[in-house]
């Protein structure tokens, strides 16, 4: 049996009512075999970063412990995206749901599924932002504080959302 670890989802949606989306993937995740969510950020109001021509994202993070490993956790995740429709798309477009596993303890991963922490973490303002709300004294697995990531991201295009909006 694996011991417990923590990790940080990224959730994205920019389709077919985000904030249902994104409730439904809360659900989800927090019914996962040996997994319990245990704080989940506000929900943030963002321009889409990629293609322009597609709606803004709500986006969020959530921080669970779980006992399923890295690769059965990216398993599980996937098989979300798809149940709440997730269609291949194309990089960086619109989609119903994106789930990311930002980071896994404090494991450094470079394989082809999977690359921890997530590559784009260190630069999204809609990742450090949430990541602050329920992780403020974060540091990552290469010694980098959220706080010196998040003193040199533009908070521009960006807005949170009272909780339950
Ligand atoms: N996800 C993407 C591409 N662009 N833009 C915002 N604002 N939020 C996202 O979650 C997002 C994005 C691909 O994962
Ligand atoms: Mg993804
Ligand atoms: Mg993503």
């Amino acid at each position: 049996l694996n011991a417990a670890a923590t990790a940080y989802i990224g959730l994205g949606s920019n389709l077919n009512d985000p904030a249902q989306q994104l409730d439904e993937a809360l659900t989800n995740l927090a019914a996962l075999p040996d997994t319990s969510v245990t704080a989940v950020s506000r929900i943030y109001l963002s321009k889409p970063l990629g293609p322009q021509d597609q709606p803004d994202y709500l986006n969020a993070v959530a921080k669970i412990s779980t006992r399923l490993g890295p690769t059965q956790l990216l398993k599980a995740l996937q098989h979300i995206e798809l149940r709440q429709g997730r269609k291949r798309e194309v990089r960086w477009g619109a989609r119903t749901i994106d789930l990311d596993i930002l980071l896994y303890d404090g494991l450094q991963l470079d394989t082809p599924d999977l690359v921890l922490p997530h590559r784009e973490l260190c630069n999204r303002n809609f990742v450090l932002l949430p990541l602050n709300d329920i992780a403020p004294e974060l540091i990552l697995p290469d010694k980098r504080t959220l706080a010196s990531l998040l003193a040199n991201t533009p908070s521009e295009g960006i807005v949170p959302l009272s909780k339950g909006d």
